[in-house]
């Protein structure tokens, strides 16, 4: 199968694009996020690399979020990897050296939202068309605890809790309002502003960058880290319920049926 992830090195910049190709529209899918680690661990162990730019080479999505198809009638051993290659994804990514940007090209609902949110700063397509959020409620399951955490760490405890309860899906603009992303641009320049946006986070100094990202971080990371087991075993019999199933083959159904 060809690459799901295309990563380009700037070793004069110190600056790597990371770029999501696996259409239709980026899923998650256990064999994404393995590939999404294995390339975000090189870069990290690559002390010339100091930026990461997260985007999509997609033309109105940059992700769809985990792959629903991961979640339905799949055994309990495999959600549960799925879910561990979920967990490992957003350790690594929230608990990056790297100064990470997200240039938010599309749509980034559910887990591209969390992608998002993992970043130091994100930087979102100006068009109302395109949306993100933590919808996970609208699916009829819940957003585990460090999803909620981040989302919390990104907007304030009021914003996350009407946003998580109500799934809410936010339009570019209202994302911004919100403070879920930092900045809009013109879709044509989302990663022209990501670049020079990242010149600026590299002038400072890494150490003491690093520390302070730490030092925000840390008590959100060591929660996942002290319980990942007692996750994954509350996904997969939360997942496996009938209940569950059933409300996201609904859900499924709504998608395929949708014409937009
Ligand atoms: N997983 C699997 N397949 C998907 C997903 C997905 N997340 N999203 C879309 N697809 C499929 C569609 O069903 C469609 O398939 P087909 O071509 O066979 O009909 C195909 O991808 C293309 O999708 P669209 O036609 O909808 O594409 P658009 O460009 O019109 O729209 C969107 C793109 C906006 C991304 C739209 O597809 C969308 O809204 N998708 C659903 C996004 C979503 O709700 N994701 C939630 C996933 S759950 C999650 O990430 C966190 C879960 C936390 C777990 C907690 C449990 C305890």
């Amino acid at each position: 199968t060809s690459p799901k992830i295309k990563v380009d090195l700037d070793s004069s910049t110190g600056v790597a694009v990371l770029k999501m190709q696996s259409p239709p529209v980026n899923s998650l899918s256990l064999e994404f996020l393995t590939e999404f680690c294995i390339n975000l661990e090189k870069l990290e162990m690559d002390k010339s690399c100091r930026g990461l730019i997260l985007t999509s080479t997609l033309s109105k999505v940059f992700s769809a979020g985990l792959d629903i198809m991961e979640m339905y009638g799949t055994s309990p051993e495999r959600c549960g990897e799925f879910w561990k290659a979920v967990q490992e994804m957003w350790l690594k990514l929230y608990g990056s050296n790297m100064v990470t940007i997200a240039a938010i090209n599309g749509s980034s609902p559910a887990g591209g939202c969390l992608m998002s949110i993992g970043c130091d700063y994100r930087i979102m397509a100006d068009n109302p068309r395109y949306s993100i959020g933590l919808n996970e409620t609208q699916l009829g399951i819940v957003a585990p605890f460090w999803f909620k955490d981040t989302l919390v760490n990104t907007v304030g405890n009021r914003t996350a809790e009407l946003s998580l309860e109500l799934g809410q899906l936010y339009s570019a603009p209202e994302a911004l309002k919100i403070g879920l992303v930092d900045q809009l641009v013109p879709q044509d320049q989302v990663l022209s502003t990501a670049q020079d946006t990242m010149s600026k986070w590299l002038a400072i100094p890494d150490h003491a960058r690093q520390i302070t990202k730490s030092m925000m971080r840390k008590q959100t990371i060591d929660k996942l880290l002290s319980n990942r087991e007692a996750d994954i075993t509350n996904f997969v019999s939360f997942i496996t319920k009938d209940s569950i199933q059933r409300s996201l083959r609904m859900y499924l159904e709504m998608l395929k049926s949708r014409k937009v």
